[in-house]
């Protein structure tokens, strides 16, 4: 697999999607490609988890449906570590539905992703209406989309025609869509071996990262930054478990120190890549 060479900043610079401009702009800067995904579920240890790793990040990811004291003050106080470390926030929806539908679960209920979630995602399986929902709400924002034209879990079905056509539907809605979560870079064929140097230049966020083990017993299944990045032509990694580890237990310092360890593999790996 061919894997592009050109730096975060240099596609930063001629990229079209604003907000796919100011990660990249970030990753540069900050010299990160990491995301952390802070899967925990209390307000307590998800701020001293997002407050402890922001320096080392690009980006927050949430599952805000799991935190058992959601209040509104959460999401301020998110906001306010956002600007503070300087990382954008992703909540990991997974939208699922037709468009009204999604639309309504954007803007609105309890939580109201739009209006502090920089990044959402959505499966592919509902068709272009999905899209269309969502960017009804997110695109007057300035938000972006993520596709998931891959699982990193066992058995999933996001595979082969299903992901390619998830491509397609990228390439219909780039205003919106800013890239994919994927393992690899999935817009990459003979044709475009490097896709980075395409107007659209999406963006490949890969989860399922890990150093210490191979899986869970639920289906999860890792890959190390290396692969992920060195030889999958990845742009960021989408590291949770590893970093945190036990979440409401884990000491802070020992957080930390792990956040560390991930921004510096994912970097490395980068930097041999582009090298
Ligand atoms: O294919 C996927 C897509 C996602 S967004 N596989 C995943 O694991 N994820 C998410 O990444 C998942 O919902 C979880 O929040 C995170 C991985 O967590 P970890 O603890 O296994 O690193």
């Amino acid at each position: 697999m061919s894997v592009s060479t050109r730096c975060y900043g240099e596609r930063a610079k001629a990229h079209p999607h604003k907000l796919a401009k100011r990660l990249l702009t970030l990753m540069e800067s900050k010299q990160t490609n990491l995301c952390v995904s802070v899967d925990v579920t209390t307000k307590t240890s998800f701020l001293r988890i997002v407050d402890a790793v922001g320096p080392y990040v690009c980006m927050i990811k949430t599952h805000i449906d799991i935190l058992s004291d959601f209040d509104a003050d959460l999401v301020q106080q998110l906001q306010r570590l956002s600007k503070k470390h300087d990382f954008l926030i992703f909540e990991d929806r997974k939208f699922a539905d037709i468009g009204n539908t999604v639309k309504l679960q954007y803007e609105s209920g309890i939580y109201k992703i739009a209006t502090w979630a920089h990044i959402t995602n959505a499966h592919s399986v509902p068709g272009d209406g999905i899209v269309t929902g969502l960017k009804a709400v997110g695109l007057p924002l300035e938000r972006g989309l993520l596709l998931l034209a891959e699982m990193s879990s066992q058995g999933s079905f996001a595979t082969g025609s299903y992901t390619s056509k998830t491509v397609d539907m990228a390439r219909r809605h780039k205003e919106f869509v800013m890239g994919f979560v994927a393992g690899r870079r999935v817009d990459a064929d003979a044709a475009n071996p490097d896709p980075s140097s395409l107007p659209d230049d999406f963006l490949c966020f890969s989860p399922g990262v890990g150093l210490a083990t191979k899986g869970d017993a639920m289906g999860q299944q890792y890959r190390t930054p290396k692969e992920v990045i060195g030889q999958c032509g990845s742009d960021i990694i989408i590291v949770g478990r590893g970093i945190y580890g036990a979440g409401e237990g884990s000491e802070t310092s020992v957080i930390v120190e792990e956040a560390k360890r991930y921004k510096e593999a994912g970097w490395t790996a980068y930097l041999a890549r582009i090298a």
